[in-house]
């Protein structure tokens, strides 16, 4: 557990990007701050903080200083009376190129079934695990080949729905910003001429394949043991048998549109998988056409494991609509999509839960030919009023993030990350510089801007999480997290001991604590990596 106070001068703990607004914050009470160069110990910046502005969510008073004059690339820190000296930071033209790199190689220290070998691992390696076939849930005669993919999160099960978010997620980044993944991870499948970003979605596209029924075209809901694992178990320790839930609409309205959003960006590398992903799609679009009416998916007896659960199916069959639309322009589709567009659901959220947004993205990035001339200017309307809400919400928070109490919930880092990627998704649609600012904004909190003065991402700052609730970090005997992960930060609603036992009374964005018992506050997931990846690939395009 690591439990270390506030300095009180609150920075972006990797850094800021030349040309972009910069700001720091002051939780004392005087404004004046000075910014030194850290080799030179030369004072180049002395400022007046704005302020104190009162701010509720981390129960704090906080004065803004800005800093956005000082572009010359270096390295620096910032001082103020009273206070600590700041976390030291880089100001360069993309100071969020090794980040990225280390966020989208998190995807590779989740992968199961398979060894990581020290070459790509580092000390951080293990054999292979989960390789055995798993049983069908209620059918234990049947048996499956299920191996593959990546673990969800801290735990080891393997789920359809955060699967496809998370793929979606890397592929839409790659799709808007090519330029920023040039560079090898490197993967053990690296060649250079397939880019690393779609060489990994690969491994949890072929295992997505894994988890659909041929026969009806419908997707298990998950792959897990019928209970969690104690928390310091290695992968290839936890041996107990896999079972696959049963067959859910949202698992298989996801496994629709990821695919057909796969056949697209894997055309122009790897034809025969594209062909093999449109297929994979194509399949799984007749079982939603076969149960229009599904219930959710609930935990059948006996199996304890993660349950996302969502009643709601109408936003997973409007994405899938929408990318299959995208990819092959039949207009039965469309058709389709313009119907359930009339029903009532948010078309702007990316969650695991709500994901009417990835089918509004996915509809109106496909441009203005070939759409319905109504349903675009509506949905276009309702992601500018939704962006445009944001920006207001940002502009009253002294953290300068569109979050509100009471979005602290479990994976609050899940929340604050797909504001950021859905400003910048508007962005593509009207281009706009207070949407990039905003975005940016999310990442100086996630990386350190925050009250707890921590950076939610392992392995990056110099105060990062330290004790995730990842099973292979705690287990391991290397002292060093897994790199590149980012926790799920605060959760006001305590839904685990720890949490209960440590901050109990604390203002919503405190509600957090660095202890690996803490699943509802410090866990990892590979949905909150990804969204993470997307933001930091729109900065360094
Ligand atoms: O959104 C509501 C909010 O409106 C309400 O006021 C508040 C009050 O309870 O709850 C909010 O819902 C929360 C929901 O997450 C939001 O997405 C629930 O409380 C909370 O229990 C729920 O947590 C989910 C958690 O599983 C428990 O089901 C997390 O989203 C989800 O990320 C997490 O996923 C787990 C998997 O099950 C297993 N693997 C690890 C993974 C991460 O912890
Ligand atoms: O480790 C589990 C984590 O991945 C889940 O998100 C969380 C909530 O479903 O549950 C964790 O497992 C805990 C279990 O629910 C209760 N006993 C302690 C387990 C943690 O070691
Ligand atoms: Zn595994």
């Amino acid at each position: 557990m690591s439990k270390v106070k506030s300095r009180g001068i609150l920075v972006n703990q990797i850094g800021y990007a030349a040309h972009h607004v910069k700001g720091l914050l002051l939780t004392g009470t005087e404004p004046t701050f000075h910014i030194y160069n850290e080799m030179t110990e030369e004072l180049v910046y002395s400022g007046e903080a704005e302020g104190p502005v009162q701010d509720d969510d981390s129960g704090s008073v906080v004065f803004q200083g800005d800093f956005t004059e000082l572009q010359t690339p270096g390295r620096y820190y910032a001082v103020a009376s009273g206070m600590e000296r700041s976390a030291s930071f880089i100001i360069e033209e993309k100071p969020y190129e090794e980040l990225q790199q280390g966020l989208l190689k998190a995807f590779y220290y989740f992968r199961c079934g398979t060894e990581l070998e020290e070459e790509f691992a580092g000390p951080w390696g293990h054999a292979a695990c989960h390789t055995e076939p798993g049983v069908i849930y209620d059918q234990a005669s049947q048996k499956l080949d299920g191996n593959g993919g990546w673990h969800d999160a801290g735990d080891y099960g393997k789920y359809v729905v955060p699967g496809a978010k998370a793929v979606a997620d890397l592929l839409l980044a790659f799709e808007l910003y090519p330029a920023a993944f040039t560079a090898a991870l490197p993967l053990p499948e690296s060649d250079r001429i397939m880019p690393d970003v779609l060489h990994e979605c690969k491994v949890e596209l072929e295992w997505l394949f894994k988890m659909q029924n041929q026969e009806s075209g419908g997707s298990y809901h998950k792959l897990t043991t019928r209970s969690f694992p104690d928390l310091h178990v290695m992968p290839e320790e936890d041996e107990g048998e896999l079972v696959f839930s049963p067959i859910s609409a949202t698992a298989t309205a996801c496994h629709t549109a990821v695919m057909a959003l796969a056949a697209r960006l894997y055309q122009p590398y790897d034809a025969t998988f594209a062909i093999e992903c449109l297929r994979s799609s194509l399949n799984s679009y007749r079982w939603l056409d076969n149960h229009p009416q599904a219930p959710g998916f609930t935990n059948p007896e006996g199996i304890t494991t993660g349950e996302y659960g969502d009643d709601q199916d109408v936003d997973e069959r409007f994405w899938a609509a929408a990318e299959l639309y995208r990819t092959t322009g039949d207009e039965m589709y469309h058709k389709q999509l313009r119907k359930l567009a009339e029903e009532e659901f948010s078309k702007t959220e990316l969650g695991w839960a709500d994901m009417g947004g990835y089918g509004t993205f996915s509809y109106l990035l496909n441009g203005e030919g070939g759409s319905d001339p109504q349903v675009y200017a509506l949905l276009k309307q309702q992601v500018l009023a939704e962006a445009d809400r944001l920006l207001k919400v940002a502009s009253h928070n002294g953290y300068q993030i569109a979050m509100e109490e009471q979005d602290y919930i479990w994976g609050s880092n899940m929340v604050l990350l797909n504001r950021a990627m859905f400003v910048l998704l508007a962005c593509e649609l009207e281009p706009d510089l207070r949407y990039i600012e905003l975005a940016d904004s999310h990442l100086h909190y996630l990386l350190g801007r925050n009250v707890l003065d921590v950076c939610y991402v392992t392995g990056f700052g110099d105060r990062p999480i330290l004790y995730p609730h990842h099973r292979p970090s705690a287990a391991d005997a290397v002292i060093e997290p897994v790199p590149g992960l980012v926790s799920g930060g605060p959760n006001r609603h305590l839904n685990d001991e720890c949490l209960k036992e440590q901050v109990s009374g604390q203002p919503a964005a405190a509600c957090f604590i660095d202890h690996e018992a803490s699943y509802a506050g410090n866990e990892v997931t590979i949905y909150w990596n990804s969204p993470a990846v997307f933001v930091t690939a729109g900065m360094n395009r």
